[in-house]
């Protein structure tokens, strides 16, 4: 573990005074564990960049190599394990009142850290949902559900409507969930202080809730290793991997 830097001191402090805390995540909080970032080097979109797979035009033009990429995903984070952050923020939040967890993830990290209590922004990776009557179920095994029209690959279909399933994320130009938005960005207005662990802040409306909790007068506290939009408005910036910094953090 790093020595506890003057920083990361104040840092410590902070959060341990502020009565309540946000604490919002991006890709970087999983990258420890093994799940890609998107705009990181070695990023998840293999040649492609976000908008123009993670978006309904994508998904209508060629649901196939949406569902692959999706279906590729799921693997991944099946060897994936939550890092020493996602399992010390689990273990703040059990331990202490007044902390909000926001992620813009959709993988199940923070879920299977054990966190009791999280607002997913962007959906779910294991969620589908159908892209007819709109119903969610449960991710579909790759193997399972009958296969699409004349060529026979295995798309998977609504066992109620017969559309599309699609998977249970937020694509690019479609809107957030409203309720978990409309709380979010209320629990960023009376936040003391907010921690963000991992994200570039440049997908909206999700990325404004920083802004927004600033702009109410809480402190803002940036852990990445890398530049964020964050960065101006940072009280305290500690540079280096959630994996390492959040846990003496938040001890
Ligand atoms: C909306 C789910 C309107 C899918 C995601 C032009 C055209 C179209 C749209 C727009 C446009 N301009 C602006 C927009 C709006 C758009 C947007 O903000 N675009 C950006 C790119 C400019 N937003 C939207 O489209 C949103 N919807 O606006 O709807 C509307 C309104 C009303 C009615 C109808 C419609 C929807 C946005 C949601 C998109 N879905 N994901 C999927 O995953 O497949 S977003 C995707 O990017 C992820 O969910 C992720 O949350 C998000 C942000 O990425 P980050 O998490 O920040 O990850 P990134 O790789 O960028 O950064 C990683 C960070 O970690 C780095 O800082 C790195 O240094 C750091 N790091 C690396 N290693 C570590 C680390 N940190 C700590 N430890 C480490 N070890
Ligand atoms: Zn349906």
């Amino acid at each position: 573990m790093r020595a506890v830097s003057g920083e990361s001191a104040a840092a410590r402090a902070l959060l341990s005074g502020a009565h309540r805390v946000v604490v919002f995540t991006g890709a970087g909080v999983s990258a420890e564990s093994g799940v890609p970032t998107f705009r990181g080097p070695g990023g998840l979109w293999k040649t492609f960049r976000p908008e123009q797979l993670a978006t309904p035009k994508a998904f209508a033009r060629d649901p196939r190599l949406v569902w692959e990429w999706y279906g590729w995903r799921r693997e991944l984070l099946a060897s994936c394990r939550p890092n020493l952050a996602h399992v010390a923020l689990a273990r703040w939040m059990l331990q202490r009142e007044g902390v909000t967890l926001v992620t813009q993830n959709v993988d199940d990290l923070h879920e299977r850290a054990g966190t009791p209590e999280l607002m997913k922004l962007h959906g779910s990776l294991f969620e589908d949902r159908c892209s007819g009557c709109g119903r969610a179920a449960a991710a579909h095994r790759r193997t399972d559900g009958p296969t699409d029209r004349d060529d026979g690959t295995m798309l998977p279909l609504c066992p109620e409507c017969g559309a599309l399933l699609r998977p249970g994320v937020v694509w690019f130009g479609e809107m957030l969930p409203p309720d978990a938005l409309a709380r979010a960005y209320q629990r960023a207005g009376e936040a003391n202080a907010v921690l963000v662990i991992g994200t570039t802040g440049a997908v909206y409306p999700a990325a404004g809730i920083v802004h927004e909790a600033r702009a109410e007068g809480a402190a803002i506290i940036v852990v990445d290793p890398g530049q964020t939009e964050y960065d101006a408005v940072a009280d305290i910036r500690l540079t280096g991997p959630a994996g390492e910094l959040v846990p003496p953090l938040l001890a």
